[in-house]
C-alpha cells in the first residue's frame, strides 16, 4: 500500500511540532474559512470501504461549500493537519492505527506511532494552528455505567479548554445523555442547537434533553464566535448541535432495539476504555442490518457542510470587522 513520504517521521521536524499542508497554511495566512475532520471516526467508527469513501466525501462537501477541508491525523509521530491522499488511505485501512486522544498526542510523538485523533486530539490540534470549525459525527461523553467505570470521554474536559467551535449531532443514545449535558455546563463549554432547542441523539433527531440555546443561522453562530473572543472566553469551546430531520433520521423502534441489545452485549463481553465506542458503532451496524451506517454518514456529511457554511460565514464577518 502507498504510505506517504512522510510515514516515518521525517528527520527535519521537530519533535511535537505540528505539520499542516501548504493549502492550509496559506488560507489561515489569509483568514480564508478552514474546517478540521477528525480521522478517529475514519479508522475506528466506520467499516472499510465506506470509511475512505465517506473520508473523501466529508472533504468535497467542505470544499463545494466554499472552505478548505483540514482532516487530521498523526503520521509516524507528527500530528498532521491537512492528511494527503496516501495519509488519509493509511488512516483507513491501516492495520494498527491507535485511537489518540490529546493525551496520548505527545507519547505518539515520541514513539513515531500512526494514529487517528478522536474530537479531544483533533480539537486541540486544530485551535493549535489556528482553525475555528471543526466537523464530526458525534461527541464522547459520559458513559451509562459511569457512577462504577467512571467512563467519561476527555472529549468533554478537552473543549473546555480549547477554543474551537466543534458541529456534531449531540452524542450517541449509548452514552448517558443528559449527564454528558450537565458535564458540559460544569465545564464551561457553550451549547446551542441549530435551529433546533432539542439537544440531538446522533442517530435520531432529539435525545429527548431540551437545550437552552438555539441559533437560526450560519451567521449567528459566525458572531458567536466572535463574541467568545471579545469576552475573554476564546480559551472555551462550543457546541454546535445540528440534527437530522425526522426523515433522515434511524427509526426510533430499529434504534431502541440495537440499543439494548449492544449495552446488554458490552455487559457480558466486558468490554471497557475507549474500545467501548467503536464496539457499540460496530453492534449498532449490525442489529440494524446496515441502517445505523447510512445515517451515520448522512451525519458526518451534514455536518461538514454546516461547518463550513458557518466557517464563511465567520470569514465574512472578519473581513467585515477589519474593513470597519
Ligand atoms: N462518535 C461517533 N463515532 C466516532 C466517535 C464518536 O459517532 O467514531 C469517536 C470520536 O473520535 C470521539 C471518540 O472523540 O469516538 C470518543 O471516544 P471515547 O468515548 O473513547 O472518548
Ligand atoms: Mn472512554
Amino acid at each position: 500500500m502507498a504510505v506517504s513520504k512522510h510515514a516515518t517521521a521525517r528527520p527535519e521536524s521537530t519533535i511535537g511540532s505540528v505539520e499542516i499542508s501548504a493549502e492550509i497554511s496559506e488560507a489561515l495566512g489569509r483568514s480564508a474559512p478552514v474546517v478540521a475532520l477528525e480521522s478517529t471516526l475514519i479508522s475506528h467508527g466506520l467499516p472499510q470501504p465506506d470509511n475512505l469513501h465517506l473520508a473523501r466525501e466529508a472533504e468535497e462537501i467542505v470544499r463545494r461549500a466554499g472552505a478548505v477541508p483540514a482532516t487530521v491525523g498523526v503520521i509516524g509521530g507528527v500530528p498532521t493537519v491537512g492528511l494527503e491522499a496516501a495519509e488519509l488511505e493509511l488512516m483507513a485501512t491501516g492495520e494498527e492505527i491507535a485511537k489518540l486522544s490529546a493525551r496520548d498526542l505527545a507519547l505518539a510523538a515520541a514513539k513515531r506511532s500512526h494514529g487517528a485523533t478522536t474530537v479531544a486530539a483533533t480539537a486541540h490540534l486544530a485551535a493549535r494552528v489556528g482553525i475555528r470549525l471543526f466537523a464530526t459525527g458525534g461527541l464522547g461523553g459520559v458513559h451509562r455505567e459511569a457512577r462504577e467505570s467512571w467512563d467519561v470521554s476527555a472529549d468533554l474536559a478537552t473543549l473546555a479548554r480549547t477554543p474551537v467551535a466543534v458541529v456534531c449531532s449531540g452524542v450517541k443514545s449509548i452514552l448517558d445523555v443528559p449527564a454528558t449535558l450537565e458535564q458540559l455546563e460544569t465545564l464551561g463549554v457553550s451549547v446551542a442547537g441549530f435551529r433546533t432547542r432539542r439537544f440531538p441523539g446522533f442517530y435520531l433527531a432529539d435525545s429527548g434533553s431540551p437545550l437552552d440555546w438555539t441559533m437560526e443561522n450560519e451567521e449567528e453562530a459566525a458572531r458567536t464566535i466572535v463574541a467568545f473572543e471579545g469576552l475573554g472566553l476564546e480559551g472555551c469551546g462550543f457546541v454546535v448541535a445540528n440534527p437530522l430531520s425526522e426523515e433522515e433520521q434511524l427509526d426510533p423502534v430499529l434504534h431502541d432495539q440495537a440499543l439494548r441489545a449492544g449495552i446488554g452485549e458490552l455487559k457480558c463481553r466486558d468490554v471497557r476504555g475507549k474500545d467501548v465506542t467503536p464496539f457499540l458503532l460496530e453492534r449498532f451496524r449490525e442489529e440494524t442490518g446496515g441502517e445505523s451506517l447510512e445515517v451515520n454518514k448522512r451525519i458526518i456529511r451534514n455536518n461538514a457542510r454546516l461547518a463550513a457554511r458557518i466557517a464563511v460565514a465567520l470569514a465574512a464577518l472578519r473581513a467585515e470587522e477589519s474593513d470597519r
